[in-house]
């Protein structure tokens, strides 16, 4: 029998990496829709530890160095590390409640620290219409939830791209992308460089999300993938807009509530899901909470729903 699944939920309550209000909301959004419960159907011990605390958005002009609320994005993402660090090594599986996606660069700097400790080897999915590999003097609108695959990488500001101690926290080919349609000219070159794994909605029409993840998800289960710790970074603006309106940044012809269940399905049969950002939420955009019980939907099958049938 495995042990029972230990579960924290961190509430990341900020938008200042965004370039509009509201994904801020995200966390508690997902609570109404009753996240934790969800997870404690599938037999998770879940914990709420509510949520963490940082600055106001002060929703400034781009500075200097080309870049919007970066004391405050670094403050956020500092406190992102400290409370994913510390659950991890509590031996619990964090979830962090975005909150815009620069939290990325705190929670998988976190896991980075902590497979550099346990000397694990991570593996990070990002689901996104975008690449998120931006840098501050190229980025065509100084947000800084269009840079943490950069960060990661060890590129742009040194403070974020330092948080996990070690600088890249992450190399490229560690990441692999999935359901892309939007990438500025230069992060084109940039994913290039930086030899990240990407499969675009062009590779999803193409080949059909089933062939697209087990691709992703190559060497992951059985003996191969013992000592594999698998992130799941999921911005919400992944999904279609049809299907989940409540994200500051749609774009058009993303994967279908099907493509996305099954895409969540693979990634719980690979058995390695170690941690997991859910980012981009903005209940302010969003209609009568349907993105956020969507987003529960998915976890749920991300933590095993459709075994219950399959056996
Ligand atoms: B998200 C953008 F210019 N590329 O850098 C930018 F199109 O976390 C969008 O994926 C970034 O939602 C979107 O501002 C960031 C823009
Ligand atoms: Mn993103
Ligand atoms: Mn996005
Ligand atoms: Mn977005």
């Amino acid at each position: 029998m495995e042990a029972k699944k230990a579960v924290t939920l961190i509430g990341v309550p900020t938008d200042v990496g965004a370039g509009r209000l509201g994904a801020a909301m995200g966390p508690d959004a997902l609570r109404v829709a009753q996240l934790g419960r969800a997870l404690g159907r599938f037999g998770v011990d879940v914990q709420d530890i509510g949520n963490l605390a940082g600055p106001p958005n002060p929703r400034g002009p781009r500075d200097a160095q080309g870049l919007r609320n970066y004391a405050e994005c670094l403050a956020w993402n500092q406190a992102a590390h400290d409370a994913v660090y510390a659950q991890l090594q509590a031996g619990r599986m964090p979830i962090m409640l975005g909150g815009d996606h620069t939290l990325a660069t705190g929670s998988i700097s976190a896991v980075a620290r902590h497979c550099r400790a346990t000397g694990q080897r991570l593996r990070v999915l990002w689901l996104d219409a975008h690449a998120d590999c931006n840098l501050p003097e190229i980025s065509p609108t100084g947000n800084l939830h269009g840079m943490p695959v950069a960060s990661l990488c060890g590129q742009g500001p040194e403070p974020l791209a330092a948080l996990s101690g070690a600088i890249p926290a992450v190399q490229g080919p560690q990441i692999c992308q999935i359901g892309l349609r939007s990438v500025d000219a230069v992060e084109k070159r940039i994913i290039q460089r930086l030899g990240l794994e990407v499969f675009d909605m062009r590779a999803i029409d193409e080949q059909g999300m089933r062939a697209v993840m087990q691709q992703a998800l190559a060497g992951l289960d059985g003996p191969d993938g013992e000592g594999v710790h698998l992130h799941l970074s999921f911005d919400v603006d992944f999904l279609d807009p049809e299907i989940a309106p409540g994200t500051g940044t749609t774009v058009r012809g993303g994967p279908n509530y099907r493509e996305a269940q099954l895409c969540m399905e693979m990634i719980a049969d690979s058995g390695r899901l170690a941690s997991l950002d859910i980012v981009e939420l903005n209940p302010a955009l969003d209609i009568r909470n349907q993105t956020a019980e969507l987003v529960v939907d998915l976890v749920e099958s991300l933590f095993g729903k459709s075994t219950l049938v399959r056996g």
